[in-house]
């Protein structure tokens, strides 16, 4: 029967495209079936990138099933042209129904599965890492601080315990201190005088805390910080477990580094916003310099919250922390180890709000 012969070409087709594929060793990582995605250049990005390359692969073979089903259904079951009657229906058919219920479930279980292994190992950072980095975003900028390099402790704890004091003073700013001044309470009396009094007694609106404690952000011993005129760099090495410490001195910004093909919210008060602000790359395979940018709107400069990972050798980076604890600066010290000073994957842009020109751009 013709339709018959239709069904078995379409299966055929469908077989030999699977086929192809664990044939080419299940490699996907190529221009066609990355789907539009880079690379990427940390194992995590890796994992990430095949299970999108495979996930499209099973729409894509779900896809074809279903349009070949749909045409052949429409090419061989339509009403005859010279019959009066309509083609056999086949409705409240129990088994099919089920079947087809069935199907997509299972459908959803195994997407559901590899969603949960793959997120598993990228969000575990259970393991020791070589490097910690602190990464303080703000209004509209980047800050990187190295907390520790194998074992190491770099923390400016001078820096961390003024904070932490000046925090401990807005706790227990009363009515002899700052804004709640016994002098201005003197003019007062009857209701504004309570109302003032309760406004200084009143917990702060973070978990009590008031909004100015900053005391959770972290402050190293060497640090980079960017500004409208200079994109930061964040130098690391290849080869080596790094993890990150994420927090906003401000609003919401998002960690988005391309070719790690992975991005996270940074948020103010990462405890008292249940935000696991901390992440791990087993490692950055290749060296580079890779743009990383804000993913998440946080105000008039937003877009022009770029940053660099600059990925070197683990003998350069060494380097290049003792010419930074030396007090060298992150330009002089690049230099020295034969890198560009400056960030070579994107360029500051013109803060000019009046500017009608576009800049920023590579080659621009
Ligand atoms: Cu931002």
């Amino acid at each position: 029967m013709q339709h018959s012969r239709v069904l078995r070409r379409a299966g055929l087709a469908l077989a030999l495209v699977v086929a192809a594929l664990v044939l080419s060793g299940c490699d996907l990582n190529n221009g066609v079936t990355r789907f539009g995605w880079p690379e990427g250049v940390t194992p995590q990005a890796t994992k990430m990138r095949d299970f999108w390359s495979w996930s499209v692969v099973a729409a894509l073979a779900m896809g074809v099933f279903v349009w070949g089903l749909t045409f052949w259904t429409v090419a061989f079951h339509r009403k005859k042209k010279d019959s009066p009657e309509f083609p056999r229906q086949t409705g409240y058919n129990m088994a099919l129904e089920l079947t087809y219920t069935f199907i997509p479930f299972v459908i959803i279980s195994v997407l559901f599965y590899f969603t949960v292994v793959v997120q598993n190992y990228v969000n575990d950072h259970t393991k020791k890492a070589d490097v910690t980095v602190d990464v303080t975003a703000f209004q509209w900028n980047w800050k990187f601080g190295y907390r520790e390099i194998d074992g190491v402790n770099m923390a400016n704890t001078a820096k961390e315990a003024e904070m932490a004091k000046a925090a401990e003073a807005l706790k227990t700013r009363s009515l002899t201190t700052g804004e709640c001044a016994q002098e201005e309470l003197a003019k007062l009396s009857g209701e504004a005088l309570k109302e003032r009094k309760d406004e200084c007694l009143r917990p702060g609106p973070v978990h009590g805390k008031s909004g100015e404690d900053l005391s959770y952000l972290k402050y190293d011993n060497v640090e980079t910080v960017g500004s409208s005129t200079e994109v930061p760099v964040l130098v690391l090495p290849i080869d080596r477990r790094i993890e990150f410490h994420i927090a906003s001195a401000d609003v919401v910004h998002s960690f988005w580094v391309i070719d790690f093909l992975f991005k996270r919210d940074v948020v103010p008060n990462p405890a008292e916003n249940h935000s696991d602000n901390i992440f791990q790359i087993d490692k950055i395979e290749r060296t580079g310099a890779y743009v990383g940018r804000c993913a998440e709107m946080c105000g008039a400069y937003h877009s022009m919250m770029n940053f660099e990972v600059r990925a070197v050798s683990p003998e350069n980076f060494q380097k290049y922390i003792d010419l930074r604890k030396q007090g060298k600066t992150t330009g002089e010290a690049l230099a020295a180890i034969g890198e560009s000073p400056i960030a070579t994957s994107t360029a500051p842009f013109n803060t000019d709000r009046a500017s009608k020109e576009a800049s920023g751009l590579p080659g621009k």
